[in-house]
Formats: C-alpha cells, sequence, structure tokens
C-alpha cells in the first residue's frame, strides 16, 4: 500500500505476501474497521479475520494461517506462492 504496509500469510518457515490486489482489499477492509473479510484465492473463499489475525478456507477451517500486516520490506518467502529467487 502506499504507506509501505503489506499483508502476509504464514508458511513454512516464513512469511508470503499477498498479491497486490488482494492485499488491497485486505487493507481497505482493515482500515474500515471491519472485523473480517472475505478473498478468493485459485478458486477458494477464505476468511481473513483481523481479530484473530488468521486466515481460514471458508469450507474448511482446519486450513488455517496466521497473517500479518507489515512493512513491505520484511524479508520474506515470495509473493502469493511465486518465490523470490
Ligand atoms: N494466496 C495464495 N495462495 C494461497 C493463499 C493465499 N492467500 N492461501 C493459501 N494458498 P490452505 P510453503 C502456499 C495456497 O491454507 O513452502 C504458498 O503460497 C497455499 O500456498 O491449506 O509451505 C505456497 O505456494 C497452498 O498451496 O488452504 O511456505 C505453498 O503454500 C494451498 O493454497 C507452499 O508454501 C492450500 O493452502
Amino acid at each position: 500500500t502506499e504507506d509501505g504496509y503489506q499483508w502476509y500469510y504464514e508458511g513454512r518457515n516464513g512469511w508470503w505476501q499477498y498479491d497486490e490486489r488482494t492485499s488491497q482489499d485486505i487493507e481497505e477492509a482493515y482500515k474500515k474497521g471491519e472485523k473480517s473479510c472475505t478473498i478468493l484465492v485459485a478458486g477458494y473463499v477464505y476468511v481473513v479475520d483481523f481479530e484473530a489475525m488468521l486466515q481460514q478456507r471458508q469450507n474448511d477451517p482446519s486450513r488455517r494461517r496466521h497473517v500479518k500486516r507489515d512493512l513491505a520490506s520484511i524479508p520474506k518467502k515470495g509473493v502469493a506462492g511465486l518465490r523470490i529467487e
């Protein structure tokens, strides 16, 4: 986002940045003070819960990952599953 923050979801040993469009959608909901928002990832609906700071697949909540909002400059694995070389 323009203030230098991005949204991340948990990987096995590090953080993945959300794709730019999804990160913007999450940021918009977060700034509005909403408790959660839904996103579409590869055909699946996920709920991003800002109180628990978790992402969960809507039809399978056992598929959960921590999420965080942090600076765009932090070390990361990549963006939406595309690894940084
Ligand atoms: N954006 C993109 N892909 C996602 C997202 C998302 N927000 N959430 C889940 N997936 P689950 P390592 C991740 C993918 O939570 O080696 C990474 O992007 C998820 O991809 O059980 O463990 C990597 O591509 C997974 O492939 O619903 O760090 C991959 O895992 C699939 O949806 C490996 O990352 C099921 O995730």
